[in-house]
């Protein structure tokens, strides 16, 4: 829809390597919008609830460990435009940066499927309670619109 909104988080080993700016950059000259943005040390239940279709899975606590490290912060962010939680997952591509396509962020930065450098909401119902998750307060996100978004959206 028009309005759709996503939740994307460039991970702490993104971060650490200083892609903040490129992943950012990307989303702004696709002419996406940003509503949120914040920087942080994941607590263990705001990881584990994020990640919490995935507590069955093998790699589940190393996955956790790694995002609520603290070596390095995320950076949480949403992102509003035009189908942006399909097109948003196309600019990631895929989990394991090795099948990744070309021109994607993930293969353009990323060799390996536990260090993929960025996430992003996989459907509109996940999209909803992530952006609650961290996003959950009067106030977090902002409705603005910006002077050429007729130029995008027409
Ligand atoms: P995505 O991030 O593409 O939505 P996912 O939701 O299946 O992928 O998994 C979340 C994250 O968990 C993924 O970005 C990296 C990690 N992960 C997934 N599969 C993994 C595996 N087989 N080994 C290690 N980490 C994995
Ligand atoms: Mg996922």
């Amino acid at each position: 829809t028009e309005s759709e909104r996503t939740f994307i988080m460039v991970k702490p080993d993104g971060v650490t390597r200083g892609l903040v700016g490129e992943i950012i950059s990307r989303f702004e000259k696709r002419g996406y919008k940003l509503v949120a943005i914040k920087s942080l040390v994941p607590s263990r239940q705001l990881a584990e609830q994020h990640y919490g279709d995935l507590r069955t899975r093998p790699f589940f606590k190393g996955l956790v460990n790694y995002i609520t490290s603290g070596k390095a912060p995320v950076v949480a962010m949403v992102w509003e435009g035009r189908d942006v939680i399909r097109q948003s997952r196309a600019m990631i591509g895929a989990t394991n940066p090795l099948e990744a396509v070309p021109g994607t962020i993930r293969h353009a930065f990323s060799i390996s499927i536990g260090r993929n450098v960025i996430h992003g909401s996989d459907s509109f119902d996940s999209a909803e309670k992530e952006i609650g998750l961290w996003f959950g307060k009067p106030g977090d996100l902002v409705s603005w619109e910006p002077v050429n978004w007729n130029w995008i959206m027409a």
